[in-house]
């Protein structure tokens, strides 16, 4: 049924098998050197995403051809300040953000990107890549490019000496480990209905709903505050004991937090709770900038999107964090405020009017077998 997947290493669950590597390590020396074979009129392109036109032409592709919900109405609007942070890391390799032009036009028509990055799988760390924007033009769909930009992206990711890769995806593959659910907590509910996004309740009139989702001005939490760089190691520490609990979560070092959860407008926001008397950092929330286009309504064209990313709580429950993150959510003008059920998520989801939404979100490993599928509470990562 899988004619590509059934023959890469992802394979099933195995009573006997054991968690670890499907297929062992090659020598680097060992590495196919040459370019996966594509069509006689596509060529590869290497992206190099420190040049605003190059990142211009990726933004312009996946903003036209990137995911949309089932029904086709929404579309993710990645800003290219988001795409510019989320792929140019600290020790980023330039070789894993692949493109395929067509030969002639030199339009760019097909992208998919790795990142590194180190996850922890049980008691194992292991470095891997993120990969993440696999995209084909609408216009060369069903055309088998998609297995040809994963073979060739994992021959790059193997001339680095890294042998697995993490990924999510909202169809079903061989095989995943987790399946998550998206839940939705309407912050403009108006524009909300207007758009599709959600539908007026039974027995609700507009006027109730807007009431049922209103919030406070501000946040409830004293000391509730943006992060700031001096935050960087108490927050590496409230994230290292949090994530500590869940099967498969990042790792993540100081430089990683400085250089992932440092506020950057319209891209990624963190707050911090500081205590007033010990100006001890005791809880940490967390959510990025993601817009969707709105496809074809004459009164919006972007639904403009807060994802929950890292949340930490420990002198409060998590869904009075959340309830704060909600309150700021609202002030900056986000109109919707999504999260997945994964890690403690769902102990405030219901209580703060989250709905579910009609999306899931498998996750993958690539060469890495686990003894069994994670319960969404057991995943400690969220991909970008
Ligand atoms: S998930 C986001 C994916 N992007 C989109 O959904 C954007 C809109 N859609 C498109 O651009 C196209 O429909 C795509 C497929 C490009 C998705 N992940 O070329 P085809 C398999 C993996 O004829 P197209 C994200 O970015 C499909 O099962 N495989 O199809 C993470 C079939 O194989 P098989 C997928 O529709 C990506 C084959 O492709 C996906 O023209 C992680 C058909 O190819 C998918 N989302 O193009 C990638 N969708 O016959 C894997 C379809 O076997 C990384 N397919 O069923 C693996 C790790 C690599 C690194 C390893 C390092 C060690
Ligand atoms: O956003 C999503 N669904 C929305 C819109 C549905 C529009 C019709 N299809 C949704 N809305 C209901 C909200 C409602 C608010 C009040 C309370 C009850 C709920 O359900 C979905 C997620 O649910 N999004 C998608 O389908 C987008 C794709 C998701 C897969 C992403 C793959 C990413 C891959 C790469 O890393």
């Amino acid at each position: 049924r899988h004619l590509f997947w059934e023959t890469q290493p992802v394979g099933k669950y195995q009573d006997d098998a054991g968690e670890g590597p499907i297929e062992p390590a090659q020598p680097v020396s060992e590495v196919r050197q040459e370019p996966y074979n594509l069509p006689s009129t596509y060529e590869w392109s290497t992206c190099d995403l420190a040049d605003e036109h190059t990142m211009k032409e990726v933004y312009t592709l996946l903003t036209n051809n990137y995911v949309e919900d089932d029904d086709n109405m929404f579309r993710f609007d990645y800003s290219v300040s988001f795409l510019r942070w989320a792929l140019t890391l600290p020790g980023y390799f330039p070789s894993w953000h692949i493109g395929v032009r067509a030969k002639t036009s030199k339009k760019l028509v097909a992208f998919i990107t790795g990142i590194p990055a180190k996850i922890r799988t049980h008691d194992t760390v292991v470095p891997m890549a993120e990969i993440n924007f696999l995209c084909v033009h609408k216009k060369l769909r069903s055309k088998r490019l998609a297995p040809v930009l994963i073979k060739e992206v994992t021959r790059r990711v193997h001339l680095e000496d890294m042998w697995q890769a993490a990924y999510t995806a909202g169809v079903v593959l061989p095989t995943p480990i987790a399946t998550c659910q998206y839940w939705h907590r309407p912050l403009n509910p108006k524009k909300l209905i207007d758009v599709g996004f959600s539908r007026l309740a039974p027995r609700m009139t507009m006027s109730r709903t807007i009431k049922l989702y209103r919030l406070p001005e501000e946040p409830a939490t004293p000391g509730f505050r943006p992060m700031e760089r001096r935050d960087v190691v108490a927050v590496t520490k409230l994230l290292q004991t949090y994530l500590a609990q869940f099967q498969v979560a990042p790792h993540f070092s100081e430089d990683d937090v400085e250089y992932l959860l440092l506020p950057i407008d319209n891209v990624i926001n963190s707050f911090v709770v500081e205590n007033s008397e010990t100006h001890e950092i005791t809880d940490f929330a967390s959510f990025y900038t993601l817009p969707s286009t709105i496809i074809g309504n004459k009164n919006y064209s972007l639904l403009k999107a807060a994802y929950s990313y890292y949340n930490v709580a420990t002198s409060m429950p998590l869904l009075q964090l959340m309830n704060d993150a909600l309150v700021i959510a609202k002030q900056r003008g986000y109109d919707v405020f999504n999260a997945l059920d994964v890690m403690q998520n769902e102990s405030f989801l219901k209580e703060l009017k989250f709905g579910p939404g009609d999306g899931q979100l498998h996750y993958y490993l690539y060469n890495y077998r686990l003894r069994a599928p994670l319960k969404p509470t057991e995943m400690g990562l969220v991909l970008l």
